[in-house]
């Protein structure tokens, strides 16, 4: 693969699919339900999965496709070029709040990330790595993560996990939310993992997310040191949904060790 080329031809899809999707805001969103009632999707997440597909394969048709939308092929392997793409992640955000939702794109070779890219399409702002060359938020190089102490951390994490669940130990959520200095939650895990990756967020988590919200982001993590694990410490899979956890550096095990324990 030829890294330049492909880094270059990612970033004329996304930026073309981020226009087609804002010009849809002027004609009728579908909305339909998935898994549960408030699992949303639209044509327009199912349109820009398909925009992709085509423009990646007549790129190069040996590349292959794992969308979250399910459009494209079935892919239960990561050998050879594999684009892992969430043509809309938050699509609450999307259908609610007609913001705050992200393209997500990670591109592996061989089962390693090589390319990631995360991008906000209504700031048409973009989230990017190269592996081993570095991160960048636009034109402007991203930083190494620096130190910091816990109580200086601000983490991502939904409201749901403060309240009794079954998949947390919720008192331990509590004590994590007191601690630190303060929380958000955007909605679009995408998003929430390039606030981390550029500093705006400190840690984020997740207790099931898929290799399409993920996919991307961890390969811009990398570059700036930010760790992503899921809550078993271990390095995500990308082929399976599972728990998740991306920290800068200095309190990713603290995180781990202290504040999460499963159910
Ligand atoms: P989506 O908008 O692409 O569905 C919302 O808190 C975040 O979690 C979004 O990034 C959303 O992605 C993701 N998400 C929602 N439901 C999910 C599920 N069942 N499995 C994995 N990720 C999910
Ligand atoms: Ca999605």
């Amino acid at each position: 693969m030829d890294v330049k080329q492909v880094d270059q031809f990612a970033k004329e899809i996304l930026f073309e699919a981020g226009k087609r999707i804002r010009a849809a805001f002027s004609y009728d969103i579908e909305i339909e339900t998935k898994s549960n009632a408030n699992d949303l999707v639209t044509n327009i997440d199912r349109d820009t999965e398909l925009f992709f597909i085509e423009q990646i394969k007549g790129f190069d048709s040996t590349h292959r496709i794992l969308g979250e939308e399910g459009m494209g092929e079935k892919v239960d392997s990561l050998e050879g070029v594999v684009w892992i793409i969430d043509p809309i992640d938050g699509t609450m955000n999307f259908v609610k709040q007609h913001r705050h939702f992200m393209i997500s794109i990670g591109v592996f070779e061989d089962g390693v990330g090589i390319l990631g890219y995360i991008y906000d399409v209504m700031r048409e702002d973009l989230f990017y790595a190269i592996a081993g060359e570095g991160a960048w938020y636009n034109d402007s190089s991203l930083r190494k993560l620096q130190p910091l102490s816990i109580n200086e951390a601000v983490i991502g994490i939904n409201a749901n996990w403060v309240t009794p669940n079954n998949k947390i130990n919720h008192d331990k959520i509590i004590d994590l939310v007191r601690t630190v200095r303060g929380t958000r939650s955007y909605g679009s895990a995408a998003m929430e993992i390039a606030f981390v990756v550029s500093g705006k967020l400190d840690a984020y988590i997740s207790m099931r997310l898929a290799p399409w919200d993920i996919g991307g982001g961890t390969i811009i993590a990398k570059e700036v040191g930010a760790i992503a694990t899921n809550f078993n410490g271990n390095a995500f899979d990308f082929l399976t949904t599972d728990t998740f956890l991306i920290a800068n550096p200095s309190i990713h095990q603290l995180i781990l060790d202290q504040y999460i324990e499963e159910k």
